[in-house]
């Protein structure tokens, strides 16, 4: 259905249960992303075979130099994703080249992550994280709904950016209150895919996020 703001994190190594939920959930959602879970379970094909069913951004969390982006980006493009995530902490340097060497994928950033532990070093860093994320020309954010305080400050900051938001649900936060944040997208996984009817689950949660 266009105009969801939900996208399905599909983080089950299985890739027949994978290709299932995504088609029983397909009507309700806007994207599918994945994680190193099922690419190490079903296999990078797997890039390919989901995007057959909605756009495919592959969280791989990139953060490396350049030249080693640069061919992680050659084989990921190969299976033609909407989008790869990065981290933004590696460097514009990084974050210029991956954004240059994709034209074909979109280029999201993570900026503040979901976890408790982010409080760490990442979350109070966040400005600069943004400004790297900003230098480099990416096309999205990755920031958390479950933090509502640091996702209206990014939404403040960057208020042309996607921002697309994990952290509702099994972790906490609340969906709509991360679209009131200022989330474009709310990344779901467990609370879609664990669900005794995911496809309703999803219908569900698009109803409350409209
Ligand atoms: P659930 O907690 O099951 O809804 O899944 C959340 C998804 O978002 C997982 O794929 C995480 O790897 C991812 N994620 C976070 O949970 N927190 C972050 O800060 C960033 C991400 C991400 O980059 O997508």
């Amino acid at each position: 259905m266009s105009g969801s703001r939900i996208i399905l994190a599909l983080d089950i190594p299985e890739r027949e249960k994978a290709l299932e939920i995504a088609q029983a959930v397909s009507p309700y959602i806007s994207y599918i992303k994945i994680n190193w879970p099922l690419v190490l379970g079903a296999g990078a094909d797997i890039i390919r075979d989901l995007g057959k069913i909605k756009p495919v951004i592959c969280d791989l969390k990139l953060a490396d130099i350049p030249n080693t982006l640069r061919l992680i980006a050659d084989e990921i493009s190969k299976r033609s994703p909407f989008g790869v995530i990065a981290h933004a902490f590696v460097g514009s340097d990084c974050l210029k080249e991956l954004v240059a060497y994709s034209s074909r994928m979109k280029v999201f950033a993570v900026v503040a992550m979901s976890h408790p532990g982010s409080s760490d070093i990442m979350d109070s860093q966040m400005d600069r994280l943004i400004d790297i994320a900003r230098l480099s020309g990416v096309y999205g954010v990755v920031a958390p709904a479950n933090k509502p305080g640091l996702l209206s400050r990014v939404r403040k900051m960057m208020p042309q950016t996607v921002i697309i938001s994990p952290g509702s649900g099994a972790q906490g936060g609340d969906p709509l209150a991360g679209i009131k944040a200022g989330a474009d997208f709310i990344i779901v996984g467990r609370s879609l895919y664990d669900a005794a009817d995911p496809r309703e689950a999803a219908r569900q949660l698009l109803t409350v996020t409209s």
